[in-house]
């Protein structure tokens, strides 16, 4: 198909239909949805006494000269879950003199400007609203909005943020322009990353670089002994954005990395029990042939089934001293929503991944998402433990016998600052005490 040219222009919010003829243009989307009613985030919000705090700036060392101000809804102590990343809430609003601008790109990168973390256009009422994803110990981010053929940087500090509104006050007024968009969903060509598909617009890897690794310990509910190598998976997603920024297809790739223990398992997703749609999981083995596909309808949270008995798919513990690493079975996820999903919706990545012992019967989940009638939190333990953690895909697990005091002594600094102290912990491994897989 030949690119057609669209008119598009940016449109006051505050205008009356007559000049709705505007058209987006959208570099690629994120979400669009009324936080304050936002189950995640209230969740998210829910878990921390935040306080706030404010930056203002002004800009005019561009040719548009524009304003700034940052509401930071700042983390609060007595919520540290294990986290190792952070989803972030984010709105930004566009104004210019005349009030909201629709049809501004907005693009947050990281802060070396190589990794999009999050891409919309505002709505008709100049607002954008999405989440990113980072590492905890990930402290700026860069907002660049695309106004009359300029980009606009706004550097936004994330250190401990839980949620960040920011207004971009532009005091030149918006110009009309046009764009090649041959799929007209308003994202120009060169920016669109399916430039022939209008429904969808924007492909956000999370991690944006690498994988997560997920260890888990499996004698719950008994105290596991911190080896945190009983089974490890590693995983990374894709989410495909609709040009309003709402995920219109997940897909999540897993390998299993170690199984250091004698109890068998398998891995399970559950999406929120708001998100019905299809699943389609392709099972590999170690070589990358081909097992098996199975679909399944998906619905009121009812788990995907993700690797098969963990005995069958890997050939080696990965945990001994003697041992060379091998790469286990591998499960391709696809995920098609009935509805395109606000990411704050789908919540953190990697949302519910479970296991469940088969020798015990238990499953054993994330920190921070399942708790007893009386508000303890049912995957901490007694002391205060969780049977979960997701790493960084350059963290190597305990050989056997070991655990990861031993491996990490940084570990202990993060968990008993709750999570306030040596966020990188992971970054220093002591090679004597940890399985060298990678
Ligand atoms: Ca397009
Ligand atoms: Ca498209």
């Amino acid at each position: 198909m030949e690119p057609v040219r669209n008119k598009y222009t940016m449109r006051k919010a505050t205008g009356k239909a007559g000049i709705t003829l505007m058209t987006l243009f959208l570099m690629t989307g994120l979400v669009s949805c009324n936080s304050s009613e936002d189950p995640n985030l209230t969740w998210l919000l829910g878990l921390a006494d935040g306080t706030s705090q404010s930056t203002t700036g002004q800009v005019s060392s561009t040719e548009i000269p524009f304003s700034y101000n940052i509401d930071n809804i700042q983390q609060g102590t007595g919520d540290f879950v294990f986290e190792t990343n952070k989803s972030i809430p984010v709105e930004i609003l566009v104004e210019d003199p005349d009030g909201g601008v629709q049809g501004t790109r907005v693009l947050i990168r990281d802060a070396n400007g190589e990794r999009v973390l999050f891409r919309a256009v505002t709505d008709e009422a100049g607002n954008a609203t999405g989440v990113v994803t980072v590492n905890q110990d990930e402290q700026s981010a860069v907002i660049e909005v695309e106004y009359n053929g300029q980009t606009l940087y706004v550097d936004l500090d994330i250190t401990d943020v839980l949620q960040a509104t920011v207004t971009v006050l532009v005091r030149v007024r918006a110009d009309v322009s046009e764009i090649a968009d041959a799929d007209g969903d308003g994202v120009p060509d060169n920016e669109d990353d399916y430039p022939q598909d209008p429904d969808r617009a924007t492909v956000v890897r999370v991690p944006a670089e690498g994988f997560y690794r997920v260890a888990y310990e499996d004698l719950y509910p008994k105290r596991g002994d911190a080896d945190f190598n009983d089974y490890v998976v590693q995983v990374y997603h894709e989410q495909d954005l609709n040009a309003s920024g709402k995920l219109v297809e997940l897909r999540s790739y897993y390998t299993h990395i170690a199984k250091g223990a004698g109890y068998d398992h398998t891995l399970h997703l559950a999406l929120p029990s708001e998100v019905s749609g299809v699943a389609t999981v392709v099972r590999k083995d170690a070589s990358g042939t081909e097992l098996e596909s199975q679909q399944l309808n998906i619905s009121s949270g009812n788990a995907i089934d993700i690797l098969g008995r963990s005995n069958l798919t890997i050939s080696s513990s990965n945990t001994a001293k003697d041992q060379t690493f091998v790469m286990g079975h591998s499960a391709e996820l696809t995920f098609l929503p009935d509805a395109p999903v606000a990411l704050q919706t789908m919540g953190k990545a990697p949302y519910d991944l479970f296991i469940k012992v088969l020798n015990t019967g238990h499953e054993i989940h994330f920190a921070g998402r399942y708790f007893a009638e009386d508000g303890s939190d049912k995957y901490i333990d007694s002391a205060g433990f969780p049977w979960a953690l997701m790493v960084p895909d350059y963290w190597q697990w305990p050989y056997e016998r070991a655990n990861i005091h031993d491996g990490y002594p940084a570990f202990d600094d993060w968990y008993l600052s709750a999570g306030t102290e040596s966020k990188n912990w992971y970054d220093s491994p002591v090679a004597e005490f940890v399985f060298p897989a990678n």
